[in-house]
């Protein structure tokens, strides 16, 4: 039984969020997702995630391909859940290479091609400009 981990906020998941959660599933037998909590979120991005930590969990663990989630409280905890959860990769997009080296004693480390053209961020922006919020426009 091959454990995979992997962590990220998944706040108006898009087709980028599921690609890498469908290729990490496929490097072992379960895979098991933290969640970001809306805290750490507003600490490391600043501003709050669009959906709550609660909905966020739900619509990732509703994926075919998700086995597990839990709530990831701290980035600095990455080495206590992949020990807590037997993990035996740790899966990241790779805007993240290299960043989570630190752990290869603890665990396979895999950084898989991001999605191109698509990210939380720019989906607010183009939403944005279709529903501009009162104000906003001369
Ligand atoms: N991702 C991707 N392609 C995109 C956008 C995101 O492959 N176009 C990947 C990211 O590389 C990450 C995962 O989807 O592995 C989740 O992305 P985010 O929700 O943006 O989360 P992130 O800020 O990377 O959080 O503890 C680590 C962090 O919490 C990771």
């Amino acid at each position: 039984m091959k454990t995979v981990i992997t962590f990220g906020t998944y706040d108006l998941l898009h087709i980028g969020h599921v690609s890498i959660l469908q290729r990490a599933a496929a490097l072992g037998d379960r895979l098991v997702v933290g969640v970001s909590c809306s805290d750490l979120n507003k600490s490391k991005k600043g501003r709050a995630p669009v959906y709550t930590t609660e909905d966020r969990m739900a619509i990732v663990s509703a994926l075919a391909c998700v086995d597990e989630v839990f709530v990831e409280k701290s980035l600095e905890a990455k080495g206590d859940y992949i020990k807590h959860y037997n993990a035996d990769i740790l899966v990241m997009g790779d805007d993240w290479a290299g960043r989570f080296d630190e752990f290869k004693p603890l665990c396979e480390v895999v950084y898989l091609p991001r999605t191109t053209g698509i990210s939380t961020s720019q989906l607010i922006a183009d939403i944005s400009d279709i529903n501009p919020s009162p104000g906003s426009h001369p």
